[in-house]
């Protein structure tokens, strides 16, 4: 879906993931469509635009710490990517099933030796009880974001900030299906976005809100977004992210663009690209 084959726009494809690795994404179809129209609009205008694709699936433009100094700073969206570690990959665990596991992440440490239980295992459930997450990025001048859109979910806390502006947060408990499995929520980032560096953070937490909780029975209290929260050991912890963001060189492109997917569409009879509706 990501290939660039056969079109005369340059394309720019950050911390790619092989489709044959990816399995199945969730939600994503939206935004793959867009990619795709916007790729074989490039062959059939033969237009000399430089499309960049910005991957926001967990790999090396990931960087995560524990310490909070350090995760406040990517919140006000200060980002130093010598700071913070590589974020651990492919940190799946035996009771999530839903989520391929190329989109799951958390801070392991160097050696990964804060994941491991006492067998020396990394099993999803033994990494720290909160972590940061950060992924500095940079818009050319002029370019213009066509789409943006990560899907998030955390096992059981996350709050993201784009540019340092509170964009959402959610728990894992409100967002499962019928069989308990994760529902990630798939957020526009578009308009938190502009020309410069960009910077997507997140704050993840193992535990659960406090609610009408007198004290926490279990760990300790700190406060959150939504309210204050038990952070303990509950089980498994993960960050999810998918999703990507398009940016194209110049809005005077963007009639030819929007005229072609029409077109794309007409031919191929299916209706048009649609983009992923903002969760509330
Ligand atoms: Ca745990
Ligand atoms: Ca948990």
């Amino acid at each position: 879906m990501w290939s660039s084959r056969s079109h005369s726009a340059r394309v720019a494809v950050f911390d790619r993931v092989p489709r044959s690795q990816a399995g199945p994404r969730p939600s994503l179809h939206g935004l793959r469509g867009v990619v795709a129209a916007v790729l074989a609009v490039g062959g059939l205008a033969g237009a000399q635009a430089s499309t960049t694709v910005f991957n926001f699936d967990p790999g090396t433009n990931w960087r995560t710490t524990t310490d909070r100094l350090v995760g406040q700073q990517w919140a006000l969206g200060n980002f130093d990517r010598s700071e913070g570690i590589a974020v651990q990959t492919g940190y799946g665990n035996a009771g999530t099933t839903s989520l391929p596991v190329e989109s799951m992440m958390w801070n392991c440490g160097e050696g990964a030796a804060l994941c491991r239980n006492a067998e020396g295992v990394i099993t999803g459930g033994d990494g720290p009880l909160e972590a940061f997450f950060g992924y500095g990025f940079h818009i050319e001048d002029g370019a213009h974001v066509l789409a943006a859109v990560l899907s998030v979910i955390a096992d059981d806390f996350f709050h993201l900030r784009v540019n340092g502006i509170s964009v959402m947060a959610a728990t894992l408990d409100g967002h499962t299906d019928g069989d308990g499995q994760p529902v990630p929520l798939n957020i526009d980032i578009a308009s938190y976005l502009h020309a410069g560096d960009n910077v997507l953070s997140l704050r993840a937490m193992d535990g659960a809100l406090k609610g009408t909780a007198a004290t926490c029975s279990r760990g300790v209290e700190v406060s959150s977004v939504l309210g204050p929260f038990c952070q303990y050991d509950r089980a498994y912890e993960y960050l999810s992210v998918a999703g990507a963001a398009i940016t194209v060189p110049a809005p005077s492109t963007l009639w030819l663009l929007a005229g072609s997917l029409g077109l794309l569409g007409w031919r191929s009879g299916r209706k048009p690209a649609r983009g992923v509706a903002t969760a509330a």
